[in-house]
């Protein structure tokens, strides 16, 4: 007999193309605490549903997972701790999106505003009448500017460093061009460019690795301000604008003064899928973020993990 669960209940959806798994029963109970104790014991007691959720057969590398949980803060709705292809994520914007919908779509909630715990701290996500989700994030800032990085074969590349709920290094005017037809330049230009932030001991505050490295481009159209990449831990890029992402961004252009407070910021995805953003200034220089997006519900079932598959739990664990 498998010491694993045998079936698992998820919900799947994507925003703006990016998709989220969310486990909404059947998954090990991590116990009580908030959630960033609970994401601790992950690691030892949940963290095959990674492979096993995920990866194939059953899933594919670019899947974002979303473990359901209850908070113990009285006003959250529900706590979450979100999870990829290598590990755990502090955060994530367009799978709260996506958890939104699916809390939707499983008639828990509806329109208005609900607050969910994360692992860094509690956002308030609210379900517009229209469908559309807005997601108050948590207080986001750049760190350092115009960090110049060596990396081999390009030269220099600067960039600035940023929380928007990850750390990210974001970079504009530097790699290929940002189209999807360069999605694997794209992918070898980034994933080096964080190996070169890491070799130069390159980080976030007190040392956080930055596991996301974000590149702007010139918009696509009309409908957004500028066109992004993002690569994310895992060595997978984000379909979405990735809205910690977005974050990041909306702190560096609040930094430097090229975004006035309440200003819309439109991000389009290297799909061109578009965020709408918007800042709201701190008194300690920090900022809130605003993200909206659009997440639609595109699966329901039950996962089952035969003991005898030899990969029930994923072909990584096999
Ligand atoms: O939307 O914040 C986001 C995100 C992080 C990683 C993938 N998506």
């Amino acid at each position: 007999m498998s010491r694993y669960p045998h079936r698992i209940s998820v919900i799947d959806s994507h925003t703006g193309g990016e998709p989220t798994r969310v486990v909404m029963a059947g998954a090990p109970d991590l116990g009580g605490g908030t959630m960033e104790q609970r994401r601790l014991r992950f690691t030892g007691d949940a963290d095959f549903l990674r492979p096993a959720l995920l990866g194939e057969p059953r899933g594919f590398e670019a899947m974002v997972g979303a473990l359901l949980c209850e908070s113990e803060i009285q006003d959250c709705i529900c706590g979450v701790i979100f999870f990829n292809n290598s590990g755990l994520l502090n955060s994530c914007l367009h799978g709260t999106i996506g958890l939104i919908k699916t809390l939707e779509f499983k008639g828990r909630i509806s329109a208005g505003e609900h607050r969910i715990e994360t692992p860094v701290g509690i956002v308030r996500a609210t379900l517009n009448p229209d469908g559309s989700v807005t997601v108050a994030n948590v207080p986001s800032y750049r760190y350092r500017e115009a960090v110049v990085v060596e990396l081999p074969g390009w030269g220099e590349v600067r960039g600035d460093i940023a929380w928007g709920g990850n750390w990210f290094y974001l970079v504009e005017g530097y790699g290929p061009e940002l189209t999807l037809g360069n999605v694997s330049g794209l992918s070898e230009f980034t994933l080096a460019l964080m190996n070169a932030l890491e070799v130069a001991g390159i980080t976030g505050e007190d040392g956080a690795r930055i596991d996301h490295v974000e590149l702007f481009g010139p918009p696509p159209d009309q409908d957004s301000d500028s066109r992004n990449f993002v690569m994310c831990p895992g060595g997978q890029y984000d379909r979405s604008p990735c809205g910690t992402g977005t974050s990041a961004k909306l702190a560096c252009l609040h930094a430097s003064g090229k975004l006035e407070a309440g200003a819309i910021w439109r991000q389009s995805s290297i799909l061109g899928t578009v965020f709408e953003g918007r800042a709201e200034p701190l008194e300690d220089g920090r900022v809130t973020p605003f993200v909206t997006g659009r997440a639609w519900v595109n699966g329901e079932c039950e996962i089952v993990i035969d003991p005898d598959d030899p990969f029930g739990l994923g072909i990584a664990q096999a």
